[in-house]
């Protein structure tokens, strides 16, 4: 398996799919968008883009709800060899003023319903924006934006692809840490072409008679490959959709639009399980469920087989190696695991010494593969620490058992994984700290009774101040993105510390765990 040395991946999945112009690619609240008219209108916006000033490996940030416009817009960016910044949709102004001003993104591509956020953004701090493409506005648009439908009513479609090497800088996604600012995570072209050729095409198998709808929005890598990479490489339909992935939201395209195929995390999994409204089995489409994000629990896995007869492969991958490496298989799944090393990718678990641990130990996960990010942009302290001479450092604790199934134990450093989304406890603990009555804080990851984690914080008070569980948590709420609040909290008179005053935050777990 290899790539020629020029290779565009937006070009390489309009070439794969010129046959299929009049199928149905994408289908999102508002309407569908055939294959033939994903590619007039990404080259359009690709044309735009230049006419608007913006060159060649310049960044262009992405900061848009799942809909239509998104692939329009990501594979539009690459077909001029642009280099989109997919970014959460859930972030605060003051996150977007950081990643404007880090990446140098020259224009922003951005929802109508996210316009004033970013608005905020770009007045808190330094950007070089010159030019802002408003996707389905909610209002009057400001003088210096433009619609993202006048603007492509505008272009001409490129003439031909940015000839891109398979090794450019293809995109960023930004990927959180313990401590920090997010990491702007470089994937090229062929990282992209990577992910299919090893995971999409040989695990999960779709064609172009599956309807694919993933809950993960595509501006996390899981949910990229999910509702992009897989599904375009195979000529399948994608459903989208711009709202949060609620069980009601979520039940409501399994009957309208009747996927086969849906990409879930295991909190999803759960909750909908728990709902009254779960969709009858002869009411839905499902031949195949994917999980990633977190560790899926075995027994929500039976749950959910049991109901739909319909599997679900729970897996792991990351930001850095853009998708999944470890991976249960269609047909031989093991509940509790994460499965098996999936071809292409080697993996190893290495102990405080940095040699492999024997099975059944717990060791530091490493991942060798082709898909892994080309570095953090200007963080050379943290890219030499995660991309090690070919092998990608994951964070993650792993054990594997004699049949080589890989079962997840937990995370080397502090940061947590609620709903699939990284949290780091600093941040929550440096927000609660703000509050004026409070004194100190920590924060763990606590398992719920489905085995799922979420946020605990343990808040110290001044003397002689007061405050409720409630106001804490609605303050972290305001502050930060909403997934990030602690769903339990509890005041105590003294956090566990060293003797050199740091908070010991594994004590805080152990006396949760008794
Ligand atoms: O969280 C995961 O397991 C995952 C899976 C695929 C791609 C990216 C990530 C973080």
């Amino acid at each position: 398996m290899s790539l020629p040395a020029r290779f565009n991946f937006a070009e390489h999945l309009f070439a794969l799919n010129r046959g299929r112009a009049e199928r149905t690619a994408y289908i999102d609240d508002r309407g569908t968008l055939s294959y033939g008219q994903l590619e007039d209108r990404a080259r359009r916006l690709a044309a735009a883009l230049k006419a608007a000033g913006v060159r060649r490996e310049e960044r262009v940030l992405l900061l848009m709800l799942d809909n239509n416009d998104w692939p329009v817009s990501f594979l539009g960016c690459l077909y001029a060899g642009i280099v989109p910044v997919a970014v959460n949709t859930l972030l605060t102004p003051e996150d977007y003023a950081y990643m404007l001003d880090h990446s140098r993104a020259q224009a922003a591509l951005v929802s109508g319903a996210l316009l004033p956020t970013l608005q905020d953004a770009m007045a808190r701090g330094a950007h070089e924006l010159q030019a802002l493409i408003v996707s389905q506005p909610a209002g009057a648009l400001p003088a210096d934006a433009q619609a993202f439908d006048d603007a492509i009513a505008k272009a001409e479609p490129l003439a031909a692809p940015a000839n891109t090497a398979s090794d450019d800088p293809g995109f960023w996604l930004y990927s959180s840490g313990s401590t920090g600012k997010p990491k702007g995570t470089v994937h090229t072209h062929a990282n992209l072409w990577w992910t299919a050729e090893l995971y999409g095409n040989p695990v999960l198998a779709l064609t172009e008679d599956d309807v694919c709808f993933s809950a993960a929005k595509m501006y996390f890598a899981y949910g990229l490959g999910n509702a992009l990479t897989f599904p375009l490489t195979v000529g399948a339909t994608v459903v989208l959709m711009a709202e949060r992935p609620t069980p009601d939201a979520t039940f409501r395209r399994w009957t309208e639009h009747k996927p086969t195929v849906f990409f879930g995390a295991p909190t999803g999994f759960a909750g909908m399980l728990a709902s009254p409204k779960l969709p009858a089995r002869d009411t839905v489409a499902l031949r195949m469920c994917s999980s990633a994000g977190e560790a899926l629990p075995g027994e929500i896995a039976q749950r959910f087989k049991a109901h739909y007869g319909c599997e679900i492969i729970d897996g792991i991958g990351s930001t850095e190696m853009l998708h999944i490496f470890i991976s249960n298989r269609p047909g031989d799944v093991r509940y509790g695991t994460t499965g098996k090393p999936v071809e292409g990718y080697d993996v190893e678990l290495r102990g405080e010494d940095g040699r492999p641990v024997p099975d059944g130990e717990v060791g530091d996960l490493y991942i060798r593969g082709p898909s892994a990010a080309l570095m953090y942009w200007t963080n050379r302290e943290k890219s030499r620490d995660t991309f090690q001479g070919g092998w990608t450092k994951s964070g993650d604790k792993y054990t594997r058992d004699a049949d080589g199934y890989f079962t997840y134990a937990g995370r080397s450093d502090d940061m947590l994984k609620v709903s699939g989304i990284y949290v780091s406890p600093f941040e929550v603990e440096a927000t609660l700290m703000q509050h004026p009555a409070v004194l100190e804080a920590a924060v763990i990851g606590k398992e719920d009774a489905e085995g799922l984690t979420k946020t605990k914080a343990f808040v110290v008070l001044k003397d002689g101040s007061a405050a409720t569980e409630d106001e804490l948590k609605a303050f972290v709420k305001e502050r930060l993105a909403p997934y990030k609040y602690p769903r339990f909290l509890e005041f105590v008179s003294e956090l566990p510390k060293t003797a050199t005053g740091k908070i010991q935050r594994f004590r805080l777990r152990e006396r949760e765990k008794q």
